[in-house]
């Protein structure tokens, strides 16, 4: 009876834990929101980032620049008009809470087409399992040769070690 309460309380608290740990392993990741010198700077930025449902962007700016999340084709027109969300505090945080695109764009004239103050971010799904499948990781097993080697390398160096010791036995 008493097994079997503390049982079951070890799987809460298992899952619990594995919750935290879930939630843990979302990141935010904060960029400098300013001038860019390439028109993919920013979209570099974030693709390098490795986005997942639930990780989020920390925009840092001054008052000239504000930050518009834009559809696809508005990020590629530099088009201010009809964002999808704005925002200007000048300190912000956005939680990318879907999978997909997501475009952000600075609305101030100029500053997305000739400032290249525009970023495209893609948000990948959150695997379930954190475990690879079998069929990304076609890593070659190591031939025979190879651990042949690694086997018979201390054994020549032992070999080599208890011939000088004969060596210098003989010697005496
Ligand atoms: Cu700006």
């Amino acid at each position: 009876m008493a097994a079997a309460v503390k049982s079951s309380s070890l799987l809460v608290a298992l899952i619990v834990v594995a919750g935290l740990l879930q939630s843990a392993s979302a990141k935010t990741a904060t960029v400098n929101w300013e001038y860019a010198v390439s028109d993919t700077q920013y979209t570099d930025w974030a693709a390098a980032q490795h986005f997942e449902v639930g990780d989020k962007i920390a925009f840092i700016y001054g008052v000239g620049h504000d930050v518009l999340q834009v559809s696809r084709s508005d990020l590629d027109t530099c088009q201010s008009g009809n964002p999808i969300k704005t925002y200007t505090s000048n300190m912000t945080v956005v939680t990318l809470d879907k999978g997909g695109y997501f475009g952000f764009i600075c609305g101030v004239p100029d500053h997305c087409d000739k400032y290249y103050m525009k970023m495209e971010v893609h948000v990948s799904s959150r695997s379930p399992s954190a475990s690879p499948s079998p069929t990304t990781s076609p890593a070659p097993a190591p031939g025979p040769s190879d651990a042949t080697i690694l086997e018979t390398g201390p054994a020549v160096m032992v070999g080599i070690l208890m011939a000088a010791c004969a060596a210098a036995a003989l010697g005496l």
